[in-house]
């Protein structure tokens, strides 16, 4: 029923800019005329125009060794002067950059002028630690202030920031640590979530135990003032450092081409790979749909982008792209529903926020709740909406324009990647009239298709591989330490042309919806999970003999993680407790990866299905987890296990 509910939303909806917000818009038409005209002289500019260089570059794009593209290459910045000390200079010293508000209820203003004084001192901090040019300091921190000036004065000395989400366990955190053989970890004691507060540093003294000894120091913000273990020499207090060290700091510049980031993501295989982003290219992308995709007034708008640091949208849209453009903006550390149901409503009426960005799992359990929660509040600031993570499908874009946004208001939903950088599909407002449920189309001077699996252009409305045609500024430069690995995974498909992992297909006004992952990627609550990654935690854990997990769909979160176990024969003699072997290792998966990873269901079953070749047929299991009718069992080694598992999980 729903199916078709959205099926008619998305064929009958239209909805035309209003001539009020189509005559205020910072982007118009000629964007995309001047990208389609001259697409590299149109990112020059945009670089030119939206950043300040320290030595101004003179070519834009170097892919003569493709995939492994330069963009600005002879041009020279520092970002972190670019989202702080130029608005100083500008005389914007006063404008508010963040409005902190934590989850208990403290809050705190920080201006432009506070902020850069911050970063200034926290970047003298980490050279007196011995941070210096392409070191790598790992973040492992919650959504205070902190986060953002720690990746901030990193950028500013040149270093190299990767950051783990605070959701993460000791075992994951050690493994980026790992990777990237950081140096350094900036933490906290603790944060607070769900009204309680979440220790961090020991899951940092935890990770550093099961390092490879690469750490040197750990710097520790005080948030909660919960008991921690100091260890002399090299743990540190981050106010007592701090203040000891200088507010002046020159910011030097750098080759647009110098790695700014490293942050992992779920691949198709057990291991997190390490995505690599520049700094001039990766700035300039992120600030222009930013911008443009946003329709960012600085002067007046209150801008709230709800995602942690720990994930690209974060990186992009909270830190990078907001503070490039002057912006100011609210951070929350909480959840959504603490201490009551409406706090983010709260939050958008208390500071007038006009741009709001989310993700569909979040607007969908706000729908569950229902509408008399947010009517309790005053929105009528805003006047622009945002959606990103995984489709957003039409009847959640109808309530978050009218419930949210009151009626008449924009709904942008953005497709992209944490390899793209920045945002690569979605309309423009002002400029596109929006359709419910489509990202619709490449922003300007992105080069978007789809491909049939055997490279050529999909014709018509048929669904197909989603690539990006031409390289772009914000694109990945690698995967760290492992440029096989970046090759083989998005390039090696299609030639010169990324494969993003996304199905998609266009409809006849030639907008772009996109269908979800077509590899083993999971997407969960807008979380990227691999299958391949909790199976391998399944599999590490003593009682397991083999596990299949599957991504199956979730009303709320989109999809869920959803894990069929054959426990090993010793541990199944031991009786038939099914459900406590189940929560264990429910609980285990947790421990191992984080809580986002622990499964929805763990189904403890006798057989997986196999094809001859011992291939393990997911697409049955996803059937079965979904409660729908098993599909084609033919090619299965013994086509009656089916039958047996279905029992089993009934
Ligand atoms: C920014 C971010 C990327 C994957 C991507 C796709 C899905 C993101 C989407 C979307 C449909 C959108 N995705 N935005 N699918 N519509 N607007 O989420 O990065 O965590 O790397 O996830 O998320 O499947 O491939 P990341």
């Amino acid at each position: 029923m729903t199916v078709q509910i959205d099926h008619a939303l998305e064929e009958i909806r239209r909805f035309r800019p209003s001539p009020e917000f189509a005559a205020q818009a910072v982007a118009g038409e000629e964007l995309y005329e001047s990208a389609r005209a001259d697409r590299l002289g149109f990112w020059a500019e945009q670089a030119r125009e939206l950043l300040t260089w320290q030595k101004p570059f003179t070519r834009t794009l170097d892919w003569s060794n493709p995939p492994f593209a330069k963009w600005f290459d002879d041009g020279e910045l520092n970002v972190a002067e670019n989202c702080l000390d130029r608005h100083v200079e500008a005389g914007l010293g006063d404008r508010v950059a963040i409005h902190f508000e934590g989850e208990p209820g403290d809050s705190r203003d920080i201006t432009y002028a506070e902020l850069t004084d911050e970063v200034k001192r926290a970047a003298n901090m980490l050279e007196g630690l011995g941070i210096g040019e392409g070191d790598r300091v790992a973040i492992y921190l919650p959504m205070i202030p902190e986060a953002i000036v720690s990746m901030l004065a990193v950028a500013r000395i040149g270093a190299i920031h990767s950051v783990v989400f605070g959701g993460f366990s000791s075992d994951s955190l050690a493994s980026r640590i790992d990777d990237a053989e950081a140096k350094l970890v900036i933490t906290a004691d603790g944060g607070y979530r769900k009204g309680r507060v979440f220790p961090l540093k020991p899951t940092v003294d935890e990770a550093i135990a099961k390092s490879a000894g690469s750490i040197e120091n750990v710097l520790v913000v005080r948030r909660t003032g919960n008991e921690v273990d100091v260890v002399d020499g090299r743990d540190h207090w981050w106010h007592d450092t701090v203040a000891e060290a200088s507010g002046e700091h020159a910011a030097k510049p750098f080759n647009a081409e110098h790695p700014l980031f490293i942050l992992y993501t779920s691949g198709t295989t057990g291991k997190p790979k390490g995505v690599v982003h520049s700094s001039g290219g990766y700035l300039t992308q992120a600030a222009f749909t930013h911008k443009n995709v946003f329709d960012l007034h600085p002067e007046t708008d209150v801008y709230w982008c709800t995602a942690d640091v720990g994930w690209i949208t974060g990186h992009s849209y909270v830190v990078y792209g907001p503070l490039a453009n002057g912006a100011t903006q609210v951070v929350y550390e909480g959840t959504p529903d603490t201490p009551h149901p409406g706090r983010w409503w709260e939050i958008v009426e208390k500071y007038q926020v006009s741009i709001l960005y989310t993700a569909p799992t979040a607007i969908r359990s706000f729908m569950k709740l229902g509408r008399q929660i947010p009517h309790q509040f005053n929105l009528r600031s805003l006047r622009l909406l945002g959606s990103v993570g995984e489709p957003i499908n039409p009847e959640a874009w109808i309530w978050y324009r009218h419930v949210i946004g009151g009626g008449s208001i924009p709904v942008v939903d953005t497709w992209w990647q944490t390899e793209t950088g920045a945002i690569m599909i979605s309309a423009l407002p002002g400029v596109t009239d929006l359709k419910p449920g489509s990202a619709q189309v490449a922003v300007p001077g992105v080069s978007i298709d789809i491909l049939t699996d055997d490279g050529t252009p999909v014709e018509g409305e048929e669904g197909g591989l989603l690539v990006v045609t031409e390289p772009w500024p914000s694109m990945l430069r690698g995967i760290w330490g492992d440029p096989e690995r970046f090759k083989e995974t998005y390039w090696e498909k299609f030639g010169d042309r990324y494969f993003a992992g996304d199905g998609a297909r266009r409809d006849e006004d030639g907008d772009i919806w996109l269908l979800g992952r077509v590899d083993d990627v999971m997407n969960v609550s807008g979380h990227r999970l691999s299958t391949a990654e909790i199976e391998s935690s399944l599999v590490a854990h003593p009682w397991t003999a083999e596990a299949a997990v599957v991504g199956a769909s979730d009303e709320t979160t989109g999809q869920a993680v959803v894990a069929f176990v054959i426990l090993k024969a010793s541990q199944a003699a031991h009786g038939d407790d099914v459900a406590a072997a189940s929560e264990e290792l429910r609980k285990h998966v947790a421990t191992q990866i984080g809580a986002i990873a622990r499964p929805r269901q763990v189904f403890i079953v006798n057989e997986l299905p196999k094809t001859r070749s011992g291939k393990i047929m997911r697409r049955l299991l996803r059937d079965l987890a979904e409660g729908r009718q098993i599909g084609d069992t033919t090619t299965l080694a013994d086509t009656s296990i089916m039958q047996i598992i279905s029992e089993q999980v009934k």
